[in-house]
């Protein structure tokens, strides 16, 4: 199928990996001409800047004593429907499995003949954790049977994918992308340096949302390690469950004054240059996005190896990764880096150089190359 196309992505609006590439996507895709409509319980966190073509959809759900969990995945199927017969919707573009690509699969049901082509894209835990619990298992395996082009966003997350769900069917890596010029080394500037750190230490930072796998604490304890050899302060974006936790362990290592948290309303694009190193010592990461962040904007990373982690950071150039909670070992070698400024130049550089892999442009495109490969059956 030729010609531009019209598109709904279906997304968690939730700060996260997988709702900020969804919307990137849909603001990229409205770039190339393509119309998005983005569905979702809330307007996505990042949701681009209004672009002629891309609307939001937002899905009521009616609460109701008798729900004591109100069933969104209907509600969703049922905009879903509605929207496919108001605008012609070439895909269904499903981002996280659960329970997305359940509800575009009701969705094609209802509609019948005239019905979209499903697309999911699996970011991480849709795959590793909740799609394994028993509760979710079937479900989640028979809507990749019934998706008309299943993606991952690493070699590792496809691997597993067909290994855990037993799938013979394909499932292409689409790795996620950065947009060059928004995430910037030009970008460092040093009031906004200044505002963040405590002087003229080195900076060092982190950025999730705060959830037991991405292992926070284990970066307070990094940092500890590191504030033993070099000045330094750690900057904290996001925020999620496990912050109460990440306090009390800086607290209990006696470094909670050098930390500053900044929740999770901020400019990643405009924070993350003025890092000196970037931490990720998560204990799943299927590929790590905000790692990419960092490094598009020359922010070498200290991350663990695991998942699509090793696909992403390249070993010594990017910077360096090591087992799942060996703080220790992270920093001292972070704290070598710091020290070293020929070396911390050298990672710098490496880091921008390894993300420009990642550029938006060719990766959106084979996003559009496979939603035509589908169209075409
Ligand atoms: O799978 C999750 O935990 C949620 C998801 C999200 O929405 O944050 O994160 C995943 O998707 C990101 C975008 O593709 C990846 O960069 C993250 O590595 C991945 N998280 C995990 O695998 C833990």
């Amino acid at each position: 199928m030729e010609g531009p196309l019209t598109i709904a992505i279906i997304c968690h609006p939730t700060l996260g990996g997988s709702g900020v590439v969804a919307t990137d996507l849909g603001a990229a895709l409205a770039e190339r001409g393509h119309t998005v409509h983005i569905v979702s319980h809330r307007r996505p966190v990042r949701i681009a800047s209004p672009h002629p073509r891309v609307r939001f959809h937002e899905v009521p759900v009616t609460r109701y004593p008798l729900f004591t969990y109100p069933p969104y995945t209907l509600a969703l199927a049922t905009k879903l429907a509605a929207l496919c017969r108001e605008e012609r919707i070439d895909v269904l573009h499903a981002h996280y499995a659960i329970p997305h690509a359940v509800s575009a699969y009701l969705c094609r049901q209802m509609l019948g003949r005239d019905a979209p082509k499903i697309v999911t894209t699996l970011h991480g835990t849709d795959i590793t954790l909740v799609g394994l619990d028993d509760s979710f298992y079937e479900i989640t395996r028979f809507s990749l049977l019934e998706s008309d082009g299943v993606t991952a966003v690493s070699d590792y997350l496809a691997r597993q994918v067909r290994q855990r769900f037993n799938l013979e069917g394909e499932v292409t890596t689409i790795y996620n992308f950065i947009d060059l010029e928004r995430f910037s080394p030009s970008s460092r500037d040093s009031a906004v340096r200044s505002r963040l750190a405590c002087g003229d230490e080195a900076l060092v930072g982190h950025l999730s949302n705060f959830r037991w796998v991405k292992r926070v604490p284990d970066v307070v304890r990094v940092f500890q390690r590191i504030a033993l050899h070099v000045p330094a302060c750690l900057v904290m974006i996001g925020d999620g469950p496990d912050l109460p936790a990440v306090k009390l362990v800086a607290d209990e290592l006696g470094v909670l004054d050098r930390i500053n948290f900044l929740g999770s309303e901020q400019d990643a694009a405009e924070l993350l240059p003025q890092l000196d190193l970037f931490l990720l010592p998560s204990e799943q990461e299927s590929f790590g996005l905000a790692a990419l962040e960092a490094m598009a904007c020359g922010v070498p990373v200290i991350a663990s190896n695991v998942g699509g982690l090793p696909e992403l950071v390249t070993e010594g150039e990017a910077g360096h990764l090591f087992p799942v909670g060996a703080v220790t070992d992270m920093g001292e070698k972070a704290a070598g880096i710091l020290a070293d400024r020929a070396e911390h130049a050298r990672l710098r550089a490496g880091a921008r150089r390894r993300a420009e892999d990642f550029r938006q442009d060719g990766l959106v495109g084979q996003y559009e190359a496979f939603y035509r490969a589908v169209l075409k059956g």
